[in-house]
C-alpha cells in the first residue's frame, strides 16, 4: 500500500468501483475482459490488493467471473424474474431467450407426506413426479421438480415435455393456473445440481416452492424450482395499502 492510498484509499477504492460499474453497464459486453488488476492498480494508483478487493466484491454480485490465468470477464445479465404466475417458458420468451428442457425424467410415485399435504392429497395417492433442466438460449439455469396428481394427469406427457408443461396441461385437460403459493429462499446447490447446472459445488442459488391452483380451487402442481443465484434477481412491485 503506498502512501498517497492510506489517506486516499477509500475515495480511490470508490472511484474505481464506479469506474468498474459504469463500464459494466455501459461500455463492454458480456465475456469481455476487464482490465488487468495491474493495470488498474496504475491507474487508481491502489494496491493489487485492493483492487482485487473490489473485483471479489463483484464477482459476488456475479457481475463478473474470473478464469484462473485469463482474466477478469463480464458476466452474462440476469434474469429479472417477476413474482407472478407465469410459466418458464413465458419468463424466457418474455427476454427474448429461447426456453428449452434438458435430461428430462417422469415416474409415477405414491405423493408422500408433504408433497400430498401441499396438494391436498393422501399420501398413497400418486402423482406424476417431472424432473427438468431448465434452459435459456441453451444454457441450464434451473433446475425443476414438479409434482402434479396423477388423478388428474393421466398421461405421462412423454415428449411434451421438451415444451411448455403449462401450454400442455391447458391443450391436453383445460388445466389452467389461477393462483399459487410460493416462497423463495437462498441456499446453496449440492455437488448433482451444481453439475447440472454448470456451476461450481455450493454456488448459492434461490429455492423457489409453488403450489399451484385452478379457478376451481384444486391443487394441480408442487414444484420446486432451483434457479442459479448469480443469473437472477427477483424483482416484485410492492404497494402500499
Ligand atoms: C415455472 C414454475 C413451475 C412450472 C413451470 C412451467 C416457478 C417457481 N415454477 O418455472 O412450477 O412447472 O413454470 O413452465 O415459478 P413451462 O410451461 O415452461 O414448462
Amino acid at each position: 500500500m503506498t502512501d498517497g492510498e492510506v489517506t486516499r484509499g477509500p475515495v480511490k477504492s470508490t472511484e474505481l468501483r464506479r469506474h468498474l460499474r459504469t463500464l459494466l453497464r455501459e461500455r463492454l459486453a458480456p465475456h469481455d475482459r476487464l482490465p488487468t488488476e495491474r493495470s488498474l492498480a496504475e491507474e487508481f494508483s491502489l494496491s493489487r490488493l485492493t483492487v482485487r478487493r473490489v473485483l471479489d466484491q463483484l464477482e459476488l454480485e456475479g457481475q463478473v467471473y474470473r478464469v484462473q490465468g485469463s482474466g477478469t470477464f463480464v458476466s452474462e445479465p440476469r434474469i429479472a424474474k417477476s413474482v407472478e404466475l407465469t410459466s418458464f417458458s413465458e419468463d424466457m420468451r418474455a427476454r427474448g431467450l429461447t426456453p428449452g428442457s434438458l435430461a428430462v425424467t417422469a415416474e409415477r410415485v405414491p405423493a408422500g407426506a408433504e408433497i400430498g399435504y401441499a396438494l391436498r392429497i393422501s399420501p398413497a395417492e400418486e402423482v406424476l413426479r417431472l424432473r427438468r433442466v431448465r434452459t435459456a438460449d441453451g444454457e441450464p439455469i434451473c433446475l425443476e421438480d414438479s409434482c402434479l396428481p396423477a388423478a388428474l394427469v393421466p398421461d405421462d406427457l412423454g415428449e411434451a415435455l421438451d415444451g411448455s408443461l403449462y401450454e400442455e396441461l391447458n391443450a391436453r385437460y383445460g388445466l389452467v393456473p389461477h393462483r399459487a403459493e410460493q416462497t423463495i429462499r437462498a441456499t446453496v446447490l449440492d455437488q448433482d445440481s451444481a453439475r447440472a447446472l454448470r456451476v461450481p459445488p455450493f454456488s448459492p442459488a434461490f429455492l423457489v416452492q409453488r403450489t399451484t391452483f385452478d379457478a376451481r380451487g384444486r391443487a394441480i402442481e408442487r414444484a420446486e424450482s432451483l434457479y442459479r443465484g448469480d443469473r437472477y434477481t427477483y424483482q416484485l412491485t410492492i404497494y402500499r395499502t
